[in-house]
């Protein structure tokens, strides 16, 4: 099952299921109200907090950004998970390179655009596999899977995956989103079943 070398078993085995979990066919979208409106002239990124360059990108900045694919199996917490998703996009890499973290910055808060938001281990930001995709299968993101962009990181649980993303915030010390604030696993790694905290 868990065959990441080390004391941190990834999981990233591509149609590999973690426990607890069964296959469907595509996601099913889950938000915390009415899918916001997207208007790409207007579009902002906003990256700030522990940074030693806080940023603003416009869609056509953000867009100049190296650009990479990945493809991924998309875990969700209730328990469905679809192989295989490509998505296409920003590498998390590019983006830290850009705004420079500053030594001891160890979460992100991902903001989405109708005021959810989730924190994550800079770690599991920084993963090679985690991007900022405004592709999905092929095509530009669907309203509902987080138009115009999302963070992605497929090495966790799908709640971490802020749809409609408008800002990552750097921290030094743990701030909890949406649902961390309401009992979900800080870290989310669904290869060690961090669905809730105990
Ligand atoms: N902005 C935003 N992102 C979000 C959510 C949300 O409500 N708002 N829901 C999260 C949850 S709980 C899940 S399981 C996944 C579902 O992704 P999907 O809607 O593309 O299937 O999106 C996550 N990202
Ligand atoms: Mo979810």
């Amino acid at each position: 099952m868990n065959q990441g070398a080390g004391p941190y078993p990834r999981g990233m085995v591509p149609g590999e299921l973690p426990g607890g979990q069964r296959w469907i066919e595509v996601p099913v979208p889950y938000d915390i109200g009415p899918v916001p409106e997207a208007d790409l002239a207007r579009f902002r990124l906003r990256l700030w907090g522990e940074v030693e360059r806080p940023a603003e990108l416009s869609w056509e900045e953000l867009l100049s950004l190296p650009q990479a694919v990945v493809r991924a199996d998309f875990h969700c917490v209730t328990g469905w998970s679809v192989p295989d998703v490509l998505w296409e996009g920003v590498p998390t890499g590019a983006v830290a390179e850009l705004v420079r973290p500053r030594p001891g910055v160890a979460w992100v808060m991902a903001h989405g655009r109708e005021g959810y938001t989730t924190n994550l281990p800079y770690a599991q930001f920084l993963d090679p596999m985690s991007l900022l995709a405004h592709r999905m299968n092929g095509v530009p993101l669907p309203p509902e899977h987080g138009y115009p962009l999302r963070l992605v990181v497929p090495s966790l649980f799908a709640w971490k995956s802020a749809k409609y993303l408008v800002g990552l915030e750097f921290l030094s010390e743990l701030r909890r989103g949406y649902w961390e604030a309401r009992g979900y696993h800080d870290v989310g790694d669904p290869w060690r079943g961090e669905r809730y905290r105990r």
